[in-house]
């Protein structure tokens, strides 16, 4: 498959849908959330959050050149308000950061992009793997959630994976994690989501993503937000920065949410 990047590079983002024809499909992500637009849907229910909260084992941590990805296991699960079930596969963040004061959010709230936005992919249970509900239709779900800066104090559920980006500097380091909150990773509030049919939102931007998109924010010290931005390298041995893709428009789509 061709190599892509973001900006100056094998596939720049304007070329992808010469290469990978979904990306220059109708219903794209990411999009701005505008929020005169969005409906609210009052028989929208909670996520319910399996598994986050247990904080053990190991999880494998790689600089896939892209961005920091953790693999999950499948103990951890997402059931949306019609009850389907998803099963997390791995979380990834996408930032920015190639001058100080760049936030890198895929998503944009009324035009505003955010600092950091992580991403939990998930895959229909009713599918027997990632592999073949990646192809389906109703395969896969990502939760969302944007992270901002708290100058007052460190988030220590994030000290050891900000810790661990010096060793998976290059890509293709992987390291290992030990004992991750994934819940505590996340937004203290998780009741309140935004909700649309979009895509993947790399190539091959498969159309096939229901997003979650959290509305309150979870927070990092302005140190470990520099860090996430300056730890690691691409396959230019440039430090991997603006990993996200612009907005895409929004077409027929109605965005939902389950708060006013
Ligand atoms: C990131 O590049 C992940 O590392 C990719 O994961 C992911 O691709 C891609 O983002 C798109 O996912 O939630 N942003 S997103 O829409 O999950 C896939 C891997 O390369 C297929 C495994
Ligand atoms: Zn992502």
């Amino acid at each position: 498959e061709p190599e892509w990047t973001y900006s100056e590079g094998a596939l720049e983002e304007e070329s992808w849908p010469l290469e990978y024809p979904a990306c220059g499909g109708h219903r794209q992500s990411p999009i701005n959330l505008q929020r005169k637009k969005v409906q609210y849907n009052p028989s929208l229910q909670v996520l319910e959050l399996k598994g986050y909260d247990t904080p053990t084992g190991e999880f494998s941590m790689i600089n896939n050149g892209h961005t920091v990805q953790v693999s999950l296991p499948p103990t951890m699960r997402m059931t949306t308000s019609d009850g389907t079930e998803y099963i997390a596969l791995q979380m990834h963040y996408h930032w920015g950061g190639a001058s100080s004061e760049v936030s890198g959010s895929e998503h944009t709230v009324d035009g505003i992009r955010r600092v950091i936005e992580v991403h939990v992919v998930h895959y229909n249970s009713k599918y027997e793997s990632y592999d073949v509900a990646k192809d389906a239709s109703d395969g896969l779900a990502v939760l969302a959630a944007f992270i901002e800066i708290n100058d007052y104090a460190e988030n220590t559920y994030y000290s050891q994976l900000i810790s661990q980006l010096a060793n998976i500097r290059y890509p293709g380091q992987v390291t290992t994690l030990r004992d991750l909150n994934i819940r505590e990773m996340l937004p203290e509030n998780v009741d309140h989501y935004y909700t649309y049919q979009g895509s993947l939102t790399t190539p091959p931007c498969s159309e096939n993503v229901l997003w979650f998109v959290l509305a309150n924010s979870a927070f990092l010290s302005r140190a470990q937000v520099w860090k996430m931005e300056n730890s690691l390298l691409n396959h230019l041995n440039e430090t991997l920065q603006n990993g996200y893709r612009s907005t895409q428009p929004l077409n027929q789509r109605v965005v939902e949410a389950n708060f006013l």
